[in-house]
């Protein structure tokens, strides 16, 4: 059942730092897959001048929010929630601007949202779909969400996956100034809430390729970042579980 919401109410945020190669191809795909969504790049000062070329492609329904200095992708997304919410959008989404979010499954999100309040782009539904990745990212990834399940109980496949779409009551419902990650790990505490607010999370299989163009941000600081958040809110549960 294809989903009925008027495609100007859908909201697709793309957090950018340096990625005009991918971004001039990325914004017209998107349009293609579901025409009329409107599109949200959250640029930090990337000085590849990414947010300026978006500018000066003028489409009706793309927007650009410009912020001060590179601050991680969490704190990038927290801004464009906050932005999707002080307007009527009812779907927001969440995809990578380097194409490993593939544009082709953005009609599967729009299936699947009829039935959920959170959809999942997965990888590791059955087995292992990313292809490209160097062995050592693919080990990181793999074993990263065998702790977010294990150590923090949250009961999702692909826990750091930042191929999304919410519903706005979800965001709506989530404390935004209490997220603290700002790299990857963002993903996970955003799932966390989520789930322990009993929203209904979906999981639909997609087929996650590295990027073929612009420089990786992946750090070590953002590995770091994620290891501490999972004892965090293995915590966080023993405690609420405790208080209960
Ligand atoms: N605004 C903003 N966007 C960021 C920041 N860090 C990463 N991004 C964007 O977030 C998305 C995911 O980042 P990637 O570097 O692709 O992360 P990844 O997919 O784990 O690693 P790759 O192997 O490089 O693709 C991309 O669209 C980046 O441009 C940041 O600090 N600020
Ligand atoms: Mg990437």
């Amino acid at each position: 059942m294809q989903n009925a919401t008027d495609p100007s109410k859908i909201l697709i945020i793309v957090p950018t730092y340096n990625e005009r190669e991918n971004i001039e191809l990325l914004i017209p795909e998107i349009r293609a897959r579901v025409p009329g969504v409107h599109v949200l790049v959250v640029d930090d000062s990337s000085p590849d001048g990414t947010s300026q070329l978006v500018k000066d492609m003028g489409l009706e329904g793309v927007s650009v929010l410009d912020r001060g200095k590179k601050e991680g992708l969490g704190r990038a997304y927290i801004s464009g929630f906050k932005w999707a919410l002080e307007r009527d959008y009812q779907l927001i989404f969440e995809m990578d601007a380097d194409f490993s979010h593939d544009p082709r499954y953005l009609p599967d999100f729009l299936t699947a949202i009829a039935n959920a309040d959170l959809v999942i782009g997965s990888r590791y539904i059955s087995g292992v779909n990313v292809i490209n990745w160097p062995m050592q990212r693919l080990l990181l990834s793999y074993f990263g969400n065998l702790g977010a399940r294990i150590i923090a109980g949250i009961p999702v496949k692909d826990c750091t996956g930042g191929f999304k779409c919410f519903r706005r009551t979800v965001l709506e419902s989530i404390n935004l100034r209490s997220i603290g990650s700002s790299g990857y790990s963002f993903q996970v505490e955003m799932n966390y809430h989520v789930w322990r607010k009993g929203f209904r999370i979906v999981e639909i299989p997609i087929v996650f390729t590295d990027r073929r163009r612009g420089s990786s941000k992946m750090s070590t600081s953002i590995v770091r970042e994620a290891l501490v958040l999972l004892w965090k809110l293995r915590l966080r549960s023993l405690l609420s579980r405790g208080g209960k």
